[in-house]
């Protein structure tokens, strides 16, 4: 890089059931790979309903909405994603670019979606393998909503430290 770039965001990618189920996530990773695109937090998810549902809330009155709420539950893959953070210069511009456009059809041949995506047959919903925040705004709200702040390596937005009791999972001694 000829200058410094000091435009440093982070974005959040998801691999969606369809990725994840074609056993597509290596390649998929792969294609992210770069000096400049530094995982920050990652964990394997099992979608729920409402999570799904509040991940999508601007398509709410889309005609294809209920079919995206099934694919990204799994209906017709496994119920599971993998989220990630990358960090790094322009990289929701830059990961946007290598995840391509959001009909596979139309994606560019050496994007994620382009290589990988499809359209499926049943309900036209588009299997395009990744989800990738489209903007400052999305990012933030995506990360926050996928990502509690202790499961991520670098903190950049406002924390806060609140005292709660709760009943928490451990292995059993
Ligand atoms: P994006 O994922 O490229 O940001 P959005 O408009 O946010 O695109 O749509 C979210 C997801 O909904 C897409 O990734 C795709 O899986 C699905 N989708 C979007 N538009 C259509 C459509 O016109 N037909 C079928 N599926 C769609
Ligand atoms: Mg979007």
């Amino acid at each position: 890089m000829d200058e410094q770039n000091d435009n440093v965001e982070q974005t959040l990618v998801l691999i969606k059931p369809d990725g994840l189920q074609r056993s597509l996530t290596g390649n998929i990773l792969a294609l992210l790979s770069h000096p400049d695109n530094i995982i920050v937090a990652t964990k394997l998810v099992k979608v729920n309903r409402a999570l799904a549902e509040e991940h999508y809330s601007h398509l709410k009155q889309k005609p294809f909405f209920e079919d995206l709420i099934k694919f990204l539950l799994g209906e017709w893959h496994t119920n599971r994603v993998l989220a990630i953070i990358y960090e790094g210069p322009d990289i929701i511009k830059r990961i946007r670019a290598t995840g391509g456009a959001t009909n596979p059809e139309e994606a560019k041949p050496d994007t994620i979606r382009g290589k990988y995506g499809r359209i499926h047959s049943k309900t036209g919903v588009y299997e395009n393998v990744i989800h990738c925040s489209a903007n400052n705004e999305d990012a933030e709200r995506e990360i926050k909503l996928w990502f509690e702040p202790d499961e991520v390596v670098n903190i950049r937005f406002p924390v806060e430290y609140i005292v709660e009791e709760r009943t928490v999972m451990k292995w059993k001694k």
